[in-house]
């Protein structure tokens, strides 16, 4: 595999509740072909690729919650999208919700190879909204009541000839998310993001939506010397407008591809893993970075009082 490559984002128009996993795989592999016949040898999925946003209701345990977790993966439903990618020597992110044999839940992602194998795999360590259902709120995000915090760091791996590292929407938020990837040498940084369009419980966000999603992704790809390639599940889910605004964007920091729809899309671009090596020789941080001045960020959590992490990390 070069170092140069076609990547893509596979935008995922709305999945409602009542989809079933087989309707979904169908639009993922109808992507992979598009995408391929574009040239493409990597597409990044949403967060959640698999399933509506459900965290947006406290549903109970039983049958329609255990669905919304796959146990095995591939697993019999989804293994087309294996199939699809050693048919098409194509590499994938793909997020999904994950539970292990003993139980645990994780909002997850994993890269799967152009062999069809799984390469990696990452499960988000930002989990934003409540932790208990509050009937105060408009719109649930409980994503804390589901899943538990990832539990395999912030790691990059050794994929399609270059260093990759992965996020899941609200990671990408947080420009710690972007360092920690950068100084393990991060080359392009993967994403998937579920992200409503509008948020009744905290109106003065609103006007920003746009603004606060690209931002942080811009800054973290040219403050790190990566591409970022982030792809959106938009539309209109259960009520609720996604926003889309799926990107790829340049270790310059510039936007050089971007969704046109709220619907299942694909979006390309050129990459070059080889175009990383000036941004970060700019920097060059290894000159430059001083990270006996930055403990804090690693020592703290918020400004004022705050519990001290060093005690209990060492
Ligand atoms: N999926 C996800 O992480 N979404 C969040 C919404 C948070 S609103 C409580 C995001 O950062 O876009």
């Amino acid at each position: 595999m070069p170092r140069h490559f076609t990547a893509a984002c596979g935008q995922l128009g709305p999945i409602q509740r009542a989809e079933p996993r087989a309707s979904v795989v169908r639009r993922l592999c109808a992507l992979m072909e598009q995408a391929a016949r574009r040239g493409a040898a990597f597409i990044v999925f949403p967060e959640m690729a698999l399933t509506t946003f459900f965290p947006r209701w406290l549903i109970p345990e039983g049958p329609e919650l255990a669905g919304f977790f796959e146990r095995e993966m591939p697993g019999p439903e989804t293994a087309p999208i294996f199939e699809a990618a050693r048919r098409l020597r194509l590499g994938a992110y793909l997020g999904y919700c994950e539970e292990t044999p003993a139980g645990m839940r994780y909002n997850t992602a994993v890269l799967i190879g152009p062999d069809g194998a799984i390469a990696a795999k990452y499960r988000k360590v930002h989990l934003p909204g409540n932790a208990v259902y509050d009937p105060a709120l408009a719109l649930q995000h409980l994503e804390p009541w589901y899943f538990t915090p990832g539990d395999l760091g912030l790691p990059v791996f050794d994929f399609l000839d270059g260093r990759v590292g992965m996020l899941l929407c609200n990671d990408r938020r947080w420009p710690e998310s972007y360092r920690v990837l950068g100084l393990q040498g991060a080359e392009l940084i993967a994403l998937g993001f579920n992200s409503p369009a509008q948020l009744p419980d905290t109106p003065e966000q609103n006007a920003h939506r746009l603004l606060h999603h690209l931002i942080p992704m811009q800054a973290g790809a040219y403050q790190n010397g990566a591409w970022v390639i982030a792809t959106a599940k938009a539309g209109l889910e259960e009520g609720c407008v996604m926003m889309g605004e799926s990107v790829i964007i340049a270790p310059s920091g510039a936007v050089v591809a971007r969704s046109a729809t709220l619907g299942d899309e694909i979006v390309t671009a050129e990459i070059n893993l080889d175009a990383t090596a000036a941004h970060k020789a700019f920097f060059d941080f290894e000159t430059y970075r001083r990270p006996e001045l930055y403990r804090l960020i690693a020592d703290r959590r918020a400004a004022g009082p705050s519990h001290d992490w060093t005690a209990e990390t060492g």
